[in-house]
């Protein structure tokens, strides 16, 4: 017999040669002399699963990341047999399994190698804990690059970084600190300007080496579990963005509020303190939407209570302040105080809902209440215990939103920071300890926050936010990045990081604007408000013990830019609902990494700074001190400056202007950008014009807007209006055509359309082929002009 030492001690196994070969429907076995089976799914032409087992068999099959929702299905598969290797064949890619030693090589159509296995996969037995270390090496080419895995506070492209993907409260971060407090094993390889992804769907602790160690190969590997991993083919990042945010999911639209700026702070008390901060916004027409409650507002920190003494009569106060336009979000936390007289508490014992260590005793924490006891929301009915929870807080006093914090989960005083390893979980019915659960505990217990919001709160919709996450969280809510530092280089690390969760499948993202922890000065607010209003969730957060942090706490000049970027932000409300609905429908990531707009350009590759916002705005902020301007990357197009209106051409990098009021922003050539007037909170305002920008081009170029009631689920059945736009820009003539797409009339009845870049002075205007009086239409002495919206296209004569 081997003994545990000499097991210990054989360190890592390899496959050997195939002895066996199966192909039923989608899915195609490989099984080697030594007990190793490779079994490879086919779920559509351009997105295969790779599953290893050793010993001959596999575990049950169950994931929290893949989405109901995800589009099965290929349009050609053939499997032969040959000699050296098995070659699988889809409509875009070949796949070469080696014969004698399982190695796996993945070509395009045309020959060229996407991905291929160095020593490919291996494991190593897991002394302590039974079961393997499992590991997987692929090559890497020169000249490759790789994108994604959520929120490293690192360069976007990772080369030569080695990352891990433990979730952790990870107060006050530094750059390329590792872990942080998400899991988003999912990254995308950049070949010969060929793109690629890697999803290595795996909930225990896991470690991806991008060339870091050796120069020549990328590995990755996981505590424990299976090899298990998905490959999808671009060629484009585009496309695999998208496979991978359709494999694991998209949210539902959220409320259009959720869109405006929201202030938050730890914390935000008594009563009278949210009062002064709501009235100080409008008074000082400061736009905001939403205001936070942090854990101060509970009794004793016990989730699902108030402080009487702070909050003599919450639903009173959340009413009135709804009236007033705000809407009230507060903190529910995982951690449940350990009290006989506490309701919750006794509900979770009754029912045995709390996890248990290894021996039989509950897990106990350290939190905010003291001494505290864990549900375990991997349990389908904890989960529902815990949506129920909600109805007080939404139903009865009126809250609109929920933000789960310390999901990681967070414990204080322990070295490790979270729960012990032997702590047991349900998994959904496939028990197993806090070593395979710990990186989706968050997200199980936001997906139960989310249920019970979305429950209480309909016929509206939920807004809920969390700090942990693991791939598909997206499904069910909003994310910050966690504890940040009021720091020039967190403005940096909050710029990549944004752009690194969206293009992760995870857009609905914001930093603490300003810094969490310590303080900003003005200066430092106003640069990164100027970056954050363009971050799918704007919330300025802070932890209070170093002064204040709200728009006005910096004297007046800082005062009037945030107020005017804000105000932006509120005018491109319609152009960031849009965004949203691409997102959600396509998979379209919010922001984009320049690299994603043009990964042909090699300049693009190691770019951090500048942003795509949407399809058509270009941003790159100031994050440095005493700046007066910068230099930056203009990708492919021409690029109008959208406070002077001078055209800059791309391919270049050059020196941009901006002092302290503005940053560099830019719309691309031909887009139409929509705006709706400034308001104060959503649904201020009774939106009687489309306001929209049109950049002029010679050529053509598409742009869209979506709306819908901006509330509630009648956009599911049709209730919807999508407008495409096409322009088509000549010496002297513009030329826009509508097509419009469902069946939601929008309150307002005309377009105001203001020019910029016409080449020639507006002389006649034809609508639906029908001259109209320029004189009634003619705004603003000529550059804008007001039409029916529903026109189908749209003639402007010049000379
Ligand atoms: O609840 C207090 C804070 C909260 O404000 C912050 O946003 C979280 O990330 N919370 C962390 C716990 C305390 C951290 C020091």
């Amino acid at each position: 017999m081997i003994t545990n030492t000499e097991i210990a001690k054989r360190g890592n196994q390899f496959p050997n040669h195939i002895v066996d070969f199966k192909h039923e429907n989608d899915k195609i076995y490989f099984t080697t002399q030594n007990g190793v089976i490779l079994q490879v799914t086919i779920l559509r032409d351009s997105v295969l699963r790779f599953r290893y087992a050793t010993e001959y068999v596999f575990e049950p099959d169950f994931s929290y990341a893949i989405s109901e929702d995800v589009n099965l299905g290929y349009n050609e598969l053939t499997v032969e047999d040959e000699i050296p290797e098995y070659v699988i064949t889809t409509s875009k890619i070949k796949v070469y399994i080696n014969k004698t030693d399982l190695k796996v090589q993945i070509v395009d159509l045309n020959g060229v190698v996407l991905m291929e296995d160095e020593l490919g996969f291996h494991w190593d037995e897991n002394f302590d804990y039974g079961g393997n270390v499992v590991k997987m090496s692929k090559v890497c080419h020169s000249g490759e690059s790789y994108y994604g895995m959520g929120d490293k506070a690192s360069h976007t492209n990772l080369k030569g970084k080695r990352v891990n993907n433990w979730v952790t409260d990870s107060y006050a971060y530094g750059k390329d600190q590792e872990p942080l407090y998400k899991s988003i094993p999912f990254y995308i390889g950049l070949k010969d300007s060929i793109a690629y992804g890697i999803f290595f769907d795996n909930s225990f602790s896991t470690y991806f080496d991008f060339a870091g160690e050796k120069r020549n190969v990328t590995s990755f590997w996981a505590d424990g579990g299976e090899m298990n991993y998905y490959f999808f083919y671009g060629p484009q990042m585009q496309e695999v963005v998208e496979s991978y945010t359709d494999l694991t999911g998209v949210p539902e639209l959220p409320p259009l509020w959720a869109l405006g700026f929201h202030q938050s702070k730890w914390s935000y008390f008594p009563e009278q303190k949210v009062r002064d901060i709501a009235s100080n916004f409008r008074k000082l027409n400061i736009p905001c939407d939403a205001i936070y409650l942090d854990i101060d507002y509970m009794e004793g920190f016990r989730c699902f209570t108030w402080n009487n003494q702070y909050f003599p009569n919450p639903k009173k106060m959340i009413e009135e302040l709804e009236e007033d336009g705000f809407k009230t979000i507060t903190m529910i936390d995982p951690g449940i105080k350990v009290d006989r007289d506490y309701w919750v508490y006794q509900q979770a014992m009754d029912n045995g809902f709390f996890c248990r260590r290894a021996d039989g005793p509950h897990f106990k924490g350290k939190v905010w209440p003291g001494e505290c006891k864990f549900p375990d929301f991997t349990n389908p009915e904890v989960r529902e215990w815990w949506a129920d929870l909600y109805k007080e807080m939404i139903a009865d006093m009126g809250v609109s939103g929920v933000w789960n914090d310390m999901n990681e989960p967070a414990i204080m005083e322990v070295p490790t920071k979270t729960a012990n390893l032997d702590v047991r979980h349900d998994y959904d019915g496939h028990p197993c300890s806090h070593r395979k659960a710990h990186n989706i505990y968050g997200m199980q217990m936001v997906r139960a926050t989310y249920e019970g919001v979305k429950k209480f709160m309909f016929p509206r919709r939920p807004f809920v936010l969390t700090r942990a996450a693991y791939s598909g969280t997206q499904r069910y809510c909003a994310t910050w990045t966690g504890d940040n530092v009021a720091t020039w280089e967190h403005l940096w690390i909050a710029n990549v990081q944004m752009q690194r969760m969206c293009l992760s499948g995870y857009s609905f993202v914001g930093s603490d604007i300003g810094g969490f922890a310590e303080q900003p000065n003005g200066e430092l607010f106003a640069r990164w408000m100027q970056l954050a209003v363009f971050h799918p969730f704007c919330r300025v957060h802070s932890s209070g013990d170093h002064g204040d942090q709200e728009p006005w706490s910096f004297g007046d000049e800082i005062t009037d830019i945030v107020r005017e970027f804000i105000e932006l932000r509120y005018q491109l409300l319609p152009y960031l609902y849009t965004m949203f609905y691409n997102y959600i429908k396509e998979g379209f990531p919010m922001l984009q990494s320049l690299v994603f707009y043009d990964q042909k350009d090699h300049q693009t590759h190691f770019r951090t700074d500048e942003f795509i916002f949407g399809k058509q705005m270009l941003v790159c902020p100031v994050q440095e001190p005493n700046a007066q301007g910068r230099r930056m990357y203009f990708p492919k197009g021409n690029w109008y400056n959208y406070w002077t209106d001078e055209l800059n051409s791309g391919g270049v990098e050059r020196w941009v202007s901006a002092e302290i009021h503005r940053v560099p922003l830019f719309v691309k050539e031909g887009a139409m950008i929509p705006k709706y007037p400034v308001q104060q909170y959503v649904g201020e305002k009774e939106i009687d014009k489309l306001l929209i920008d049109v950049y002029f081009k010679e050529g053509t170029e598409n742009s869209e807007v979506y709306e819908d009631q901006q509330e509630g689920y009648d956009y599911k059945k049709g209730r919807y209006s999508l407008r495409r736009f096409k322009l088509t820009g000549k010496e002297n003539e513009l030329i826009i055509q509508q097509f419009k797409d469902g069946n939601f009339i929008t309150p307002y009845d005309s377009f105001k359309l203001t020019f910029h870049g016409l080449p020639f002075k507006i002389e006649a205007v034809e609508l639906d082929n029908e001259e109209v009086n320029l004189n009634e239409i003619k705004l603003n002495g000529g550059n804008t002009i007001e039409v029916p919206k529903d026109f189908t296209e749209l003639h402007i004569f010049g000379k």
